[in-house]
């Protein structure tokens, strides 16, 4: 529908709808000289309004590798409370892909190539990654109104990377899927019977080695030889988050509404 049509659906003005917009908050796309929203996203918009809850305002962050340095710094010492301050200034004006992708995801390397290069232990880097499983769990949240579709998110087969996956599933929840989050290292047929029982629309594998991507693509290219009707999205380390929100849309499962 047009934005014009959502304000009113939304009960807003239309300089609250394009405002809305512009921060982030109400998916459109621009068709000539104005704009064109889902009725889902309209849908789950209303709802959260219905709640009482009133769309948070985005924060604008002029420095995301300070605040990348900071998480680290707090993780690699094994200081969760004060990782958790510096996130909690942050999470509530910040989508969750921009957290994981510019903050969480720049720390957890820099833990990686402490860990190569004999600077940091095998003890340090588990607490880091502890710590970052919860303060992810943490800001995890699922906003009201109808799933866009279900998605099943687990690693392949021997990954024991467990974060790019919560990172994946995370993500998914902000962007209103169903999401059962299976953890790591699940044979590949446990899995695809999971996933036929819950009736997902999307299986989604992450990996965090290239070993680990190859069985990731072995694995898609498995499932969907079986069952053509679920989508299978393999990612590997350095693929963009926005990326497999992107493609998770397109997969349109049932709960997708025309855009
Ligand atoms: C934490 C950690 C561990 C922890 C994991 C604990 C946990 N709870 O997750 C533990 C200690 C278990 C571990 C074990 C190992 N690790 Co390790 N680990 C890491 C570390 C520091 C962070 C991993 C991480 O979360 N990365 C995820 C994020 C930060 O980055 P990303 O990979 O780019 O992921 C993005 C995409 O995947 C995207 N995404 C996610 N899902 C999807 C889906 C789709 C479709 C798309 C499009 C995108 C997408 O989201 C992410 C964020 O943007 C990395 C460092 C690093 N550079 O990643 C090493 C690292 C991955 N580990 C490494 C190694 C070698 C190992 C071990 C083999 C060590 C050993 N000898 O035992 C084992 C392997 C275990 C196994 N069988 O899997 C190497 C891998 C080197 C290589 N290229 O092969 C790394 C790179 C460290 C290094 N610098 O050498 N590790």
């Amino acid at each position: 529908m047009q934005l014009r049509e959502a304000a009113d659906v939304l009960g807003v003005h239309y300089q609250t709808a394009y405002g809305w917009v512009r921060q982030g908050l109400l998916p459109a796309r621009k068709v000539g000289r104005g704009y064109e929203v889902s009725d889902a996203d309209v849908q789950a918009l209303a709802a959260e309004r219905n709640l009482g809850r009133e769309p948070a305002r985005r924060i604008q962050v002029r420095d995301y590798s300070a605040q990348a340095d900071r998480l680290y710094s707090a993780i690699v010492s094994g200081e969760e409370t004060r990782a958790r301050q510096g996130l909690a200034r942050l999470a509530d004006g910040v989508p969750l892909v921009d957290l994981c992708e510019r903050v969480f995801a720049p720390a957890l390397r820099r833990i990686g190539d402490g860990w190569a290069a004999g600077q940091v232990s095998i003890a340090a880097e588990h607490r880091a990654s502890a710590i970052c499983e919860r303060l992810l769990a943490a800001h995890t949240r699922q906003p009201p109104g109808r799933p866009r579709g279900i998605a099943v998110v687990a690693t392949p087969p021997g990954e024991r990377h467990a974060l790019p996956a919560l990172m994946a599933a995370a993500c998914l929840r902000e962007d209103r899927w169903l999401v059962h989050h299976l953890a790591t290292d699940l044979p590949v047929d446990e899995l695809t019977r999971l996933a036929l029982e819950v009736r997902a629309d999307l299986v989604v594998l992450s990996a965090a080695t290239p070993q680990a991507g190859h069985r990731a693509a072995d694995a898609a290219r498995k499932i969907t030889a079986a069952h053509q009707d679920l989508a299978v999205l393999a990612g590997q380390s350095g693929d963009s988050l926005h990326d497999l929100l992107q493609h998770a849309r397109n997969t349109r499962g049932p709960g997708v509404e025309p855009e």
